[in-house]
């Protein structure tokens, strides 16, 4: 049975501890390989060798730093078939999925910060009584990253490649639940020359491990993907010792769907929007706000589309959905479909566990499911399911969706389909989220702000926003 190892001070070695964890591969619900079930000790080893290579790494050359980046994510490239099957193993999504979402991702995470760095200039403010003052910014020191299950190596290089490119040395924490593409870049760092001690990566449980690394003293600043519940217990640890913090959190975002908009494309990138990634992504439509003159036109079609998704085993390249990440994550998707039947919403579609045969007969599949009759404030509609579970609600009026679509605890993602510029931009002004898709989903330029407003986190990635989280600002003022 493979056992994979942490990567502390350029080493790839055993926790402290001798302890393993099992790593379960939701295709077919059997253990494939063990982690390392590391504890405080071993975060304690991976911040003082971060400690000590930040002292060189921090004034290496910005162009030597982009150099090896840039190394990184070539690598990435070279490596991708093995990096994209890895990560559909360990996550149960599709392989192609994998292979043209995540892993290309993940090198154009390294890639992007790699030249970003390149271009990150400060400012200077000029004062008329003969002086002028210039901004510097400058690394942190140790920074903390601890990524989720649901995107693991294209949100855990969202993290770090900022990091590392402001001169920032890492300890960093990828989920229990999907470690092995963390390893494999482990790895993949070596092989690239990144000096040891610069990234440390430590697997294990959250509350050991996760929790070690927000309590440790040295680690100046923590980024956090993950649950809503999970980022106020880090922000709890975190704010007495005045670390900075940056939080994407849960999401339960409004798909808003006007009458006027372009029904083919509505209707084509809803079905995307819905299930993607069994729908694991924080940024996923969960909510369908339907103009009531067309929804039953639009939910029949939906319908229709939906139930022409083929659920399969994650190598099947007929699989358009593949496996939720876990089994206590397919039990808590189904109780939800459960709790809204329970609230009086009729499944439409879908509803059930699926059971494949021969090796993935024990696999985590679940049906693509729409429910409509719902009330907008019910807990179907207020909580994050994070499945392949959708809510349809029509409307009359911009007032009234707008009512709904707020009306929840989150404010991460929305999406807005009119052909009605001048509404659009009225609704992208009103609705509650850190981002609005006018026309398209989940269409990305890493140099946007990235992050939510309420229950949907703290801090914004991406671009220069990311850059300046990993750097302290410091303001020099020169009299003449
Ligand atoms: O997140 P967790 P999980 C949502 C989604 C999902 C829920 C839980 O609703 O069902 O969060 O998912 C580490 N101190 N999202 O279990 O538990 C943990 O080991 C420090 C939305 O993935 O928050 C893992 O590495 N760290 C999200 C990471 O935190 C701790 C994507 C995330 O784990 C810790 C995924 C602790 N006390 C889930 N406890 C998004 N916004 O994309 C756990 N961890």
């Amino acid at each position: 049975m493979q056992q994979i190892l942490n990567y502390i001070n350029g080493e790839l070695r055993a926790p402290v501890n001798n302890q393993w964890l099992d790593n379960v591969e939701p295709a077919t619900g059997k253990v494939y390989s063990q982690i390392p079930s590391s504890d405080a000790d071993d975060v304690a080893l991976a911040t003082e060798a971060a400690e000590k290579a930040f002292q060189t790494w921090s004034i290496t050359p910005v162009a030597e730093r982009s150099r090896i980046m840039d190394k990184i994510a070539s690598l990435i490239e070279e490596k991708l078939p093995e990096l994209a099957a890895a990560e559909s193993k360990d996550n149960g999504k599709p392989l192609k999925l994998a292979s043209h979402v995540d892993i290309p991702r993940a090198r154009d995470n390294f890639h992007f910060f790699a030249t970003g760095i390149l271009h990150f200039a400060s400012e200077s403010h000029a004062m008329e009584d003969n002086a002028i003052n210039y901004t510097l910014r400058t690394p942190i020191g140790v920074v903390g990253c601890i990524s989720p299950w649901n995107l693991p190596l294209y949100l855990f290089t969202w993290k770090i490649a900022p990091a590392l490119a402001a001169g920032n040395c890492v300890v960093a924490k990828p989920s229990e639940v999907t470690p092995m593409t963390a390893y494999l870049l482990s790895e993949i760092c070596i092989e690239a020359g990144l000096p040891k001690g610069v990234l440390n990566i430590v697997h294990g449980l959250g509350q050991h491990v996760g929790n070690a690394i927000t309590e440790h003293p040295k680690i100046k600043a923590i980024s956090f993907t993950g649950g809503t519940q999970t980022g106020a217990t880090i922000a709890a640890k975190a704010a007495p010792k005045f670390k900075k913090l940056s939080l994407e959190l849960g999401g339960k975002n409004p798909n808003i769907i006007f009458a006027d908009c372009d029904f083919e494309k509505a209707l084509k990138t809803s079905v995307m929007s819905s299930f993607a990634n069994q729908g694991q992504i924080c940024l996923c439509g969960s909510r369908i706000f339907i103009e009531r003159s067309i929804y039953n036109k639009f939910r029949d079609a939906f319908v229709e589309k939906v139930n022409a998704l083929n659920v399969s085993y994650p190598t099947d390249p007929k699989a358009n959905l593949g496996a939720v990440v876990s089994k206590p994550h397919m039990e808590k998707v189904l109780s939800y479909i459960q709790l809204a039947q329970e609230e009086g919403g009729t499944v439409l579609t879908g509803g059930n566990q699926v059971h494949l045969s021969d090796d993935y007969a024990n696999g985590y599949y679940i049906e693509p499911t729409v429910i409509e009759g719902l009330d907008y404030l019910c807990r179907t509609n207020q909580e994050e399911i994070f499945g392949p579970v959708v809510t349809l609600t029509p409307f009359d009026s911009e007032e009234e969706v707008l009512t709904m679509a707020n009306s929840t605890e989150y404010g991460l993602a929305s999406t807005v389909w009119t052909e009605n510029l001048t509404k659009a931009h009225r609704m992208a002004q009103q609705i509650e989220a850190g981002i609005v898709w006018i026309n398209c989903w989940l269409l990305r330029d890493l140099r946007t702000p990235f992050g939510g407003v309420k229950n949907s986190g703290v801090g914004r990635e991406g671009g220069f926003e990311a850059l300046k989280f990993f750097t302290e600002t410091k303001n020099v003022c020169v009299k003449l």
